[in-house]
């Protein structure tokens, strides 16, 4: 199905026929693969369609412009180009509609996303690269509307990057010259959405190599454009962003989605701007159709009148295609009609192969499931109750694992009270079928590789007998020289890192050294340096994407939930992210600068690490376990930890902090106090007071709240001393309720309390402002003290008298 000519003007007169007629045929396909998508639904063989129809012929000529090396970045109306690129078949189409979990027959998503949801693989079967010059990318699909548009950015720049960092010419497995284009899509709708501007806006800025389609249908499922977009044309409102002689900018092209040529001269024109100067184009694609209205949820036959229905009938881009071959002489209506007879067959037999093979496992999977229950009936003193899941299940026709597994646990029950051989070969089936079939919907979740964080081995700090103590924040900026030093491809980038090197000096000196490229300044737009950082790490490059202040990530937070964190999990493993995310926070002053809302943050980002260093030394560690690893990780480091004294270690670059693994700070016998982050000062000086008065506190630093202690070193302390306390500045039940989890219940800590567990937090409102809105919205060394005290006085008052 792949287009071999990148343009179509060099041909001659039976060339261009049969390349008209090729496209024509991926056309037709792919409408027919909608069509029977849509069947597949309302027959309850698929549970959501959702498809490219009325927008195939745009995406016939954007396939002929895209070239190996480039990246997509869209959404789930670009059927049609995935199978014009070559990498997507009408079985893989229907295999996606099943959620068929093989990815060799579902290579999208091995089943985890609904179909519509596209993506290619840039790995090999161990986790490592695949020559992504060599093939066609596409990142992977999210559905939130403008998702897309923050990883595009970054996509785009990676190009730049390439094209202009010295020492990035060996990297030749991600770019030849920073010649790749990236390709955004979106619908007309969801250029409401503000990542869309603020990421027109930065690529504009970046001067990056992004084409961006706007499939324009005037609606967004029921709402018309009348209530999206002011003057209901976004290509007129953008006219601000043209480039002109004195200013760059963008190149504005638009044009009629049925217009084949018109689309293949637009597209072409587009390709040669993007790659050639790195300006970014936008394409304004108007009067595009539904033909099926918006996805299966729903018709549009509620929301559009006979006269738009009528409009839309008559300029179904596949049918003004058909239009003009025929005009043109290309071919006849019955030559069109053959053809057109012979894609239905052909798709109706890859729907049936999609589906036989999507059937075939689960038909063995039920035929085992039905000889264990036989045995279990002939052996049970229920075989009647027994029989009749049998010949529920039996009557499947078509079943699903969800019917094999319930019926098998139910039976179970049945047998509660016996024992045979058929029992436990039965409950032993089920274990083992856990174990076979969990891993298609949970594995990869994080890198599987050997670059797994937990595969990096910790490297101490060294210290020279005559290392100095010094500001914290020079560790970290001499710890980044180094990297940036052996690495060529690390670079930074976000508010106020660039020029004065951040706003604590972390990366003081860095730009000068390396550069406005690698060490750069960036706009106030969170989700988009975000986005830069997924794009850039997709495409093999080492970004550090800089969140100013902690509380700042929110602006970043869904991007890193719906994109980053999962894009492992949503591929299979068949792409990797390995973004550093740096930010800064907990205490300083009011109530944006001094949050805390790590319980927030990490139940969102389960996918990317949450790393909360105590100094600064840890910090820098942490970044150099991140670097030698392939995962995605935020770092918090302690904003009132800057000016701190600390030695300086003398293998800067090369010490690494374990990731996953918590810190024993101090030994003690009567209670573990657990924390992470700027408290734990507050917590050490606590537990010197309180050994004042003959409490000894043991101190555990979390340091990874995400991975959470992997070793379950925190209940050997709690089984030392019986009590706990875990102590942050999040909301009551924030992160503190997520610690308290884990030691409880996965570590099975309640086995060992003889005192309630308890947490200590920050109040439930913002912190208010100055020292004395600190003292009264978060914990203090009084409140700590008294906490642990009140703990002590109720298991011995006599030692401990009451306080008052
Ligand atoms: C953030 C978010 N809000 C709402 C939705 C639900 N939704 C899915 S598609 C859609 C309309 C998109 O319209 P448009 O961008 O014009 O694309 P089209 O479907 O018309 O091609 C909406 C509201 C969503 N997926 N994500
Ligand atoms: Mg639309």
């Amino acid at each position: 199905m792949q287009t071999k000519s990148e343009s179509t003007s060099e041909l001659s007169f039976d060339e261009f026929k049969s390349e008209v007629l090729k496209d024509y045929k991926i056309a037709v396909t792919s409408r027919e693969c909608s069509l029977l998508g849509r069947r597949e639904v309302l027959t309850g063989k698929a549970k959501f369609g959702i498809f490219g129809d009325g927008k195939e012929v745009p995406q016939l000529a954007w396939a002929k412009a895209f070239k190996n090396g480039d990246w997509r970045s869209g959404y789930y109306r670009d059927q049609t180009f995935m199978m014009a690129i070559g990498e997507m078949t009408i079985q893989q189409f229907f295999a996606g509609l099943y959620g068929h979990t093989d990815i060799e027959q579902e290579p999208m998503a091995a089943g985890r996303q609904m179909g519509g949801h596209f993506s290619t693989h840039s790995l090999n079967e161990d986790g490592s690269w695949k020559n992504l010059t060599a093939q066609k990318n596409s990142s992977p699909d999210i559905s939130p509307t403008a998702g897309q548009m923050p990883r595009l950015l970054g996509l785009a720049q990676a190009s730049k990057i390439f094209r202009n960092v010295k020492g990035l010419e060996n990297k030749s497995n991600f770019s030849i010259k920073g010649n790749e284009v990236a390709w955004g899509t979106i619908g007309n709708a969801s250029t409401s959405e503000g990542l869309f501007w603020e990421t027109i806006n930065a690529a504009g800025v970046l001067q990056v190599p992004m084409v961006m389609s706007v499939w324009d249908d005037e609606y967004g499922i029921s709402v018309h454009a009348k209530h999206q977009t002011t003057k209901e044309n976004i290509s007129e409102i953008l006219k601000g962003f043209q480039r002109d002689e004195d200013n760059k900018g963008y190149e504005i092209l638009k044009v009629h989605g049925w217009d084949y040529a018109a689309l293949i001269e637009t597209y072409q024109k587009a390709a040669q701007i993007a790659r050639k100067e790195h300006v970014p184009v936008l394409i304004h694609v108007i009067e595009l159709t539904q033909p099926q209205g918006h996805s299966t949820s729903g018709s549009h036959e509620r929301y559009k009148d006979a006269e738009r229905l009528a409009w839309e009938a008559a300029h179904d881009c596949n049918l003004k295609m058909r239009e003009m071959i025929i005009e043109s002489n290309i071919a006849t209506d019955e030559e069109l009609t053959a053809l057109e007879k012979d894609i239905k067959k052909e798709v109706r037999e890859g729907k049936a192969a999609a589906w036989k093979a999507f059937l075939a496992p689960q038909k063995a999977e039920q035929a085992e499931a039905l000889s264990l229950l036989e045995s279990l009936m002939n052996s049970s003193s229920n075989k009647n109750f027994i029989a009749k899941l049998k010949e529920d299940l039996e009557a499947i026709k078509e079943p699903i694992r969800k019917e094999i597994l319930a019926t098998a646990r139910k039976a179970l029950r049945y047998v509660r009270t016996e024992n045979s051989e058929a029992k436990t070969q039965l409950a032993n089936w089920i274990q083992r079928y856990f174990e076979k079939i969990q891993p298609k919907y949970s594995k990869h979740l994080h890198s599987e590789t050997a670059q797994n964080t937990t595969a990096v081995t910790e490297i101490k700090p060294i210290y020279d007998p005559n290392s100095k103590e010094v500001d914290a924040r020079l560790i970290l900026r001499d710890n980044f020289d180094k990297l940036f030093e052996t690495h060529p491809d690390i670079l930074v980038f976000g508010e106020d890192s660039g020029t004065i090197g951040d706003v604590n000096q972390g990366l003081e000196g860095m730009q000068e050294k390396y550069g406005e490229l690698r060490v750069a300044d960036a706009g106030i737009r969170e989700a988009t340096i975000l986005g830069q950082g997924i794009g850039m790490a997709l495409r093999g490059l080492r970004p550090i994407a800089e969140i100013q202040y902690l509380d700042y990530v929110l602006y970043a937070l869904q991007i890193m939930s719906d994109d980053l964190a999962c894009i492992q999990y949503r591929t299979f493993g068949k792409q990797k992210a390995p973004l550093i995310i740096r930010t800064r926070g907990h205490r300083l002053e009011g109530i944006w600068h001094s949050g805390s809302p790590m319980g927030g943050i990490i139940n969102l980002v389960r996918g990317i690490h949450v790393l909360v260093p105590r100094n600064m030394t840890k910090a820098a560690g942490l970044y150099n376990t991140l670097i030698a690893a392939d995962e995605p990780g935020l770092i918090v480091e302690c904003l009132n930890g800057y000016r701190l004294k600390e030695k300086m270690p003398s293998n800067l670059g090369e010490f690494r902090t374990p990731i996953g693994v918590v810190e024993t700070l101090k030994e003690g016998t009567d209670i573990t106090l657990v924390s992470y982050g700027s408290t734990l000062r507050l917590v050490e000086e606590a537990s010197k007071e309180l050994q004042e008065v003959g409490i000894s506190a043991e101190i555990i630093d979390i340091q990874s709240l995400l991975p959470f202690d992997l070793n379950h070193d925190i209940v050997k302390s709690v089984a030392k001393t019986n009590r706990l306390l875990v102590i942050d500045e999040d909301v009551p039940g924030g992160a503190s309720a997520f610690i308290l989890q884990h030691i409880l219940d996965e570590q099975k800590g309640y086995n060992y309390l003889d005192s309630k567990p308890q947490t200590l937090t920050a109040k439930a409102h913002r912190p208010a402002y100055g020292t004395d809105g600190d003292y009264f919205s978060k914990p203090s060394i009084e409140d700590i003290f008294e906490k642990v005290y009140h703990i002590m006085n109720e298991v011995d008052p006599k030692t401990y008298p009451s306080l008052g």
